[in-house]
């Protein structure tokens, strides 16, 4: 798929903001993939399509859970998620997007997971530090993305387990899964 076409079809579906920060996270994961290598072009359009679910109605996402064969345990976590998986499939079916590393990206962007390949690690972490963003510790994770995307991606994932505790927030197990496997790369 073309970049220019990617934006075209997504636009209509997001705000101007959101919009605009896709466009940061693309720009933001061409940047990581310089540093640790991948394909340019892919970083590119997983970044611009990743939010493409955003602004869908809660209802008809319950629906497309069930519908889709998601795992059924998404329903019993905060709505905020479900963009992300439901994303990863509308592309395909509505913009007919077929690249599984492309659809791998937009699927586990909020969550992560273990093993997550260098592509969702490089959008995961694009979404959280993209120059737009100001969450505490941020300074941090975008120093760190300089030279080990392991170890930024596990302080994201960490900082945002501490975020939703101190709401008294679920957390979903793939965000678990996620901080347990990059533990590995902390040192
Ligand atoms: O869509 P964006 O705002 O660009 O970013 P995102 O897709 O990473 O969504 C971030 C939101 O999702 C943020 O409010 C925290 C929330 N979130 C991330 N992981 C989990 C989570 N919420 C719950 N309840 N559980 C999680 O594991
Ligand atoms: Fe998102
Ligand atoms: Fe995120
Ligand atoms: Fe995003």
């Amino acid at each position: 798929m073309e970049i220019s076409k990617a934006k075209e079809l997504v636009e209509p579906h997001l705000t101007e903001a959101r919009f605009d920060h896709s466009l940061r996270v693309a720009e933001t994961a061409r940047y990581l993939v310089d540093l640790y290598g991948g394909s340019k072009e892919k970083a590119e359009l997983a970044g611009i399509l990743h939010d493409y679910a955003k602004y869908r109605p809660l209802k008809e996402m319950e629906q497309q859970i069930k519908a889709f064969n998601l795992p059924n345990d998404l329903l019993d976590f905060h709505s905020e998620l479900w963009h992300a998986p439901i994303g990863a499939i509308l592309v395909e079916e509505e913009c007919g997007l077929k690249d599984e590393d492309i659809k791998g990206a937009i699927k586990y962007h909020t969550t992560g997971r273990a093993n997550m390949t260098k592509l969702e690690k490089i959008i995961f972490l694009a979404d959280y530090i993209e120059p737009g963003r100001s969450f505490p510790g941020i300074e941090e994770v975008r120093e760190s993305a300089k030279t080990n995307l392991e170890h930024a991606c596990w302080l994201a994932v960490r900082n945002t387990i501490q975020y939703l505790i101190r709401k008294n927030a679920k957390i979903y197990p793939d965000t678990f899964h996620a901080y347990n496997d990059l533990s590995s790369h902390i040192n």
